[in-house]
């Protein structure tokens, strides 16, 4: 039996943080042992918002290249820029005409990044965009944070909406949530998601952030004014934030975290967890630092290509639903 399908796609702005890697992309690398998967660096949804003409190849580029040191294996998956298979964009065009705009009205990611940097047309349609990227190769299952269920319940309602007007086209795809980690949140406002786009680089670790940085930006990183080490996303936020890491990179409960360090003050438990991502994150930039620069290029390359080909297959069926093909 063919192996079910994953999709799901990483903007190339910005450098990526742990709150990617442990909402999204520790997924990504699990979920190739079982399923067919098709990642790919969004870049069109990164043009929604201002980006430097000169400097989007290097972050594009970067952005490839962080997914393989990872573990994303161009063996096993497919993985391609977004804009080098443009039946993303002409799939988006098709289900735009039958997404309505008081659904659209609804998105909040929209108002959020509209007020941050000024609104667009594709910022408003983003949201049909990221639903033509997953349908277009008729993926089971989307590994996501938190802050894309919104825009997966819109999938899954215009892949129903087309199927019902044009016939059976697209199955409905399951998010695939972390129960711990799809939100990682900020480290100076533990009220706000931890961010590529937030003005203040220490509210974020970088994948690739040295362990000095690390240790500097986990230190002061903002609690509150108790020294107690317990797990209470109401009350402690910030040390709650931090938990939710130390566990997700060692394994340990939240019990365990607050037996070992509970009465042993803040200072020390920082130590701890910036310990650990240290660790968790040293075989990610060794890789990194292993990569070529010209292999990355080819492995792209050849993934767009073996993209286009398995997309049109797909985006001719839809054609013809629509009565766009005979
Ligand atoms: N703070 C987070 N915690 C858990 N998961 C997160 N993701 C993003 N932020 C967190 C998940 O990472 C995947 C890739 O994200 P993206 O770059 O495509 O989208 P994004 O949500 O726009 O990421 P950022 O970092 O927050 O960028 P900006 O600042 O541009 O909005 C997605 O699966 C996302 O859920």
């Amino acid at each position: 039996m063919a192996r079910k399908k994953v999709f799901s796609g990483i903007q190339p702005t910005g450098n990526i943080h742990i709150g990617n890697y442990l909402g999204a992309l520790r997924n990504w690398v699990a979920l190739q042992e079982e399923y067919d998967c098709i990642y790919c660096v969004v870049d069109l949804h990164a043009i929604t918002v201002p980006q430097d003409p000169a400097a989007f190849p290097g972050e594009r580029h970067d952005a490839a290249k962080v997914l393989l040191a990872m573990g994303v294996d161009p063996g096993r998956s497919l993985l391609y820029y977004q804009s080098r298979v443009p039946q993303h964009a002409e799939l988006a065009w098709i289900l735009s005409t039958i997404a309505s705009t008081g659904q659209m009205n609804r998105m909040t990611q929209f108002k959020e990044k509209a007020d941050k940097a000024g609104s667009n047309l594709g910022l408003y349609s983003y949201p049909v965009l990221m639903a033509a990227d997953i349908l277009l190769f008729r993926a089971d299952a989307v590994p996501v944070g938190e802050d894309q269920k919104q825009h997966l319940e819109l999938t899954r309602d215009l892949a129903e909406r087309f199927n019902a007007r044009f016939g059976e086209e697209f199955p409905l795809p399951e998010p695939i949530i972390p129960k711990t980690g799809a939100r990682i949140m900020s480290l100076q406002d533990p009220t706000a998601k931890m961010s590529k786009s937030d003005p203040d680089p220490a509210s974020r670790i970088l994948i690739l952030d040295d362990p000095a940085t690390i240790r500097r930006r986990v230190k002061r990183a903002v609690t509150d004014s108790e020294t107690e080490v317990r797990f209470d996303w109401e009350k402690k936020a910030g040390v709650s934030n931090l938990m939710e890491m130390y566990s997700l990179f060692t394994g340990a409960s939240m019990e365990q975290i607050e037996a070992e360090f509970g009465t042993g003050g803040y200072g020390r438990f920082k130590e701890a967890v910036a310990e650990e991502i240290i660790a968790g994150l040293a075989p990610f930039r060794r890789a990194y630092e292993a990569l070529d620069d010209a292999e990355v290029d080819r492995i792209m390359e050849a993934g767009a290509e073996a993209a286009r080909r398995r997309a049109e297959v797909y985006q001719e069926a839809v054609r013809r639903r629509v009565g766009l093909s005979a």
